[in-house]
């Protein structure tokens, strides 16, 4: 072999060794990839579990066992969740806006439990004006009640106040729950959706959704 042909075959070898380095070098890169990315993975998945568990672990710190949730300062009765707000506004819709802004609406009262429950809820708020609290019900064209989901009150659970509902002025299209001023608790009467200045301070509200289950 002459010169030429030893450098030629050097080059040779030479090539084939820097491909193989590169090649092993390339692989190696890959794998660490590779494993990275499982470790990246595996970390993701737990730092989302851990984060599951603390939703769940905050979620049974409020709950009566696994049964449902309501959110901080809503009381719990039944299926549903309950928001008490006192003095809260002069016009039955805006009260009714207020509970909607909150994924609710203004409670509706179906039974003496319901109604002992929510009179209940004006002890523990302390609502004693006569005003009370704004609930779910108003008198629609027909000149009869009906609660915001449509149910009319007719032959269903009333609790009004001794000579209520009087309608008077005939402008008296909203209910409310009275306060504690007037005994004994839990008494509905009917008022103008809208008051002037002079009722101030106005009536609260109460709002009702439904627990929210896990
Ligand atoms: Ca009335």
């Amino acid at each position: 072999m002459n010169a030429k042909g030893l450098i030629f075959c050097f080059t040779v070898v030479l090539v084939i060794f820097l491909l193989v380095t590169e090649t092993t070098q390339a692989h190696g890169v890959f794998t660490k990839d590779k494993s990275c990315l499982r470790r990246d993975v595996k970390e993701e998945i737990i730092k989302e579990i851990r984060k599951r568990l603390d939703i769940l672990s905050a979620k049974s710190e409020c709950c009566e066992g696994a049964c449902g949730c309501c959110p901080p300062r809503w009381d719990k009765h039944g299926d549903s969740c309950y928001y008490v707000e006192k003095n809260a506004t002069s016009k039955w819709q805006d009260a009714r806006k207020r509970c909607q802004n909150m994924g609710a609406d203004l409670a509706i009262i179906t039974s003496s439990d319901e109604n002992r429950f929510i009179a209940n809820l004006t002890k523990k708020y302390k609502i004693t004006s006569g005003l009370g609290i704004w609930f779910g019900l108003q008198r629609l064209a027909d000149n009869k009640f009906y609660w915001i989901d449509g149910t009319p009150l007719e032959s269903h659970f009333q609790a009004w106040g001794q000579g209520q509902p009087d309608n008077s002025g005939g402008r008296e299209n909203c209910g409310h729950m009275r306060g504690l001023v007037d005994q004994p608790p839990g008494q509905w009467n009917d008022l103008p959706c809208s008051l002037g200045a002079g009722y101030a301070p106005y009536p609260g509200l109460i709002c009702e959704k439904s627990i929210s289950y896990f």
